[in-house]
């Protein structure tokens, strides 16, 4: 074959390959997901026009040319409700998307030229980039994956805040016993109190909850593979006696649930889903987190280290040994940057580290690529700087949700976990802000074109 049709076929393949990416984005209800796609996505149409992606090279350098949504290939999964996000933004005056429930897809194709084109001049390629935005409360179920139904119930906790708000379920539960037989419309009705202390938990600001399925439901509200809870007191129980008992048993029934919520709920996620993506981001809201007190962010702790075992793929990991999955590059992003001044937003980095710091010792080992960073989807404030004591003080200016003009400093972010001495002493108290009004260009941000950079730059060279 002569030497330029080798290299014309070379091309050919090259550009026929698919190259496609499936980038899932998961974080906490109310972490910033919707937002975090809904800005990606806007900027990447807006790419090569007004967008601002310049920590993004093949942005920077001109050869990013343009996205468009096409059909997404697995039609089972909700389409991402971009679109609607979009109107909320543009509404007058401007609001935040509403909040999504469970995992939704959207597919763009990427058009861009490579940095060294082909042989045929001028050539421009094509990146096909499916987008998944599910609840990180899913992942919080991983670990369930590793009890049976009696460890299970051991290793739930409603002491300290908690007993409280898991006192109506908890006065319910306290005389029934394992063997007992337990009507069918009566445990339904306990398993809701149960839910409702989730749900309560979760308004309080805790994260670490559990099944996370009862705080989003989705379609299955009301399935009876939601009604069941933990049985406490079963420390003193010999587990061969509670496996003994018959079918009709309360123990054997829940036990039942949990096996049926454990195979038909959770493994299929990881199975159909989560082992299928190949870049993943999570999002963190830690200044809401900081904004809460010291037993909040305590608990979000927690359940980011839960969270994160999901991408722990260490060998001997339950992950690797059930699904195999192949996520090879994760970014952690502290989101809502701008509701601090920016002189702030390498402190809340830091922050977001020491926050994860065991979780990231075991993804380091585990030798997946990961990368922590702080940005703003959406920015709905702009930095100022004030005058105050005679020197100049960064500050930030925005519209509350109110609708009020505020200019104020947020506070600032401790650059270590927060200890006592940090609550006591400033603590922290930030005022939500409304998205500022469009300008008919692509979403202002902060650094969500190095979130970009390192989660796609590298399939745009
Ligand atoms: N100021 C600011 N607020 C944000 C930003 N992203 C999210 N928020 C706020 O956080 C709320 C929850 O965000 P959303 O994206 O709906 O969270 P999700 O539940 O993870 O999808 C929004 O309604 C906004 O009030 C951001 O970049 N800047
Ligand atoms: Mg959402």
């Amino acid at each position: 074959m002569p030497r330029d049709l080798t290299r014309d076929f070379h091309d050919l393949l090259e550009r026929g390959r698919d190259r496609q990416l499936r980038l899932a984005v998961t974080g906490l209800s109310r972490a910033g997901k919707t937002a975090f796609l809904t800005s990606l996505v806007d900027q990447l149409r807006h790419a090569g026009l007004e967008a601002r992606l310049d920590l993004l090279p093949a942005a920077r350098e001109g050869r990013l040319l343009g996205a468009r949504r096409v059909e997404q290939q697995d039609l089972g999964v909700p389409r991402f409700p971009f679109d609607r996000a979009l109107a909320a933004l543009d509404d007058s005056p401007p609001r935040w998307p509403e909040p999504t429930r469970g995992i939704s897809e959207l597919r763009l194709s990427i058009r861009y030229r490579p940095r060294r084109p082909g042989w045929v001049g001028g050539d421009t390629r094509r990146l096909t980039l499916d987008l998944f935005d599910y609840p990180g409360e899913w992942l919080l179920d991983l670990p369930l994956l590793e009890h049976d139904f009696a460890s299970w119930c051991r290793a739930q906790r409603f002491d300290g805040e908690r007993a409280m708000l898991f006192a109506d379920w908890q006065r319910e539960v306290a005389d029934l016993e394992p063997a007992q037989e337990v009507e069918e419309s009566r445990l339904a009705e306990i398993a809701e109190r149960y839910a409702e202390g989730l749900r309560a938990a979760r308004e309080a600001g805790f994260s670490d909850l559990q099944p996370g399925r009862f705080l989003l439901p989705g379609e299955l509200a009301g399935a009876p593979v939601l009604q069941f809870f933990p049985l406490p007191g079963l420390d003193a129980a010999d587990p061969a006696d509670l496996e003994r008992l018959p079918p009709e048993s309360l123990y054997a029934t829940l036990a039942r649930r949990f096996r049926h919520y454990q195979q038909y709920i959770v493994k299929p996620f990881y199975r159909e889903h989560f082992r299928r993506f190949d870049r993943q981001i999570v999002l963190v809201d830690v200044l809401g987190a900081l904004n809460a007190g010291p037993e909040r962010f305590e608990d979000l702790s927690r359940a980011l280290s839960r969270l994160m075992q999901s991408f722990d793929y260490g060998r001997r990991s339950l992950l690797s040994r059930l699904f195999a999955p192949r996520i090879d590059r994760l970014a952690i992003a502290a989101t809502k940057a701008d509701h601090v001044t920016p002189e702030q937003h390498a402190r809340l980095t830091g922050l977001l580290e020491a926050l994860l710091a065991e979780p990231l010792k075991d993804l380091r080992f585990a030798d997946v690529p990961v990368r922590a960073l702080s940005l703003a989807s959406i920015r709905a404030t702009e930095p100022r700087e004030v005058d105050h004591r005679g020197k100049r003080q960064p500050a930030l200016r925005g519209t509350t949700l109110e609708g009020e003009e505020a200019l104020l400093f947020p506070g600032e972010v401790p650059e270590r976990l927060p200890d006592a001495d940090f609550w006591g002493r400033q603590g922290f108290a930030f005022t939500a802000f409304r998205p500022l009004p469009r300008d008919g260009g692509a979403l202002p941000h902060i650094r969500l074109d190095a979130a970009l950079d390192w989660l796609i730059g590298d399939k745009l060279t």
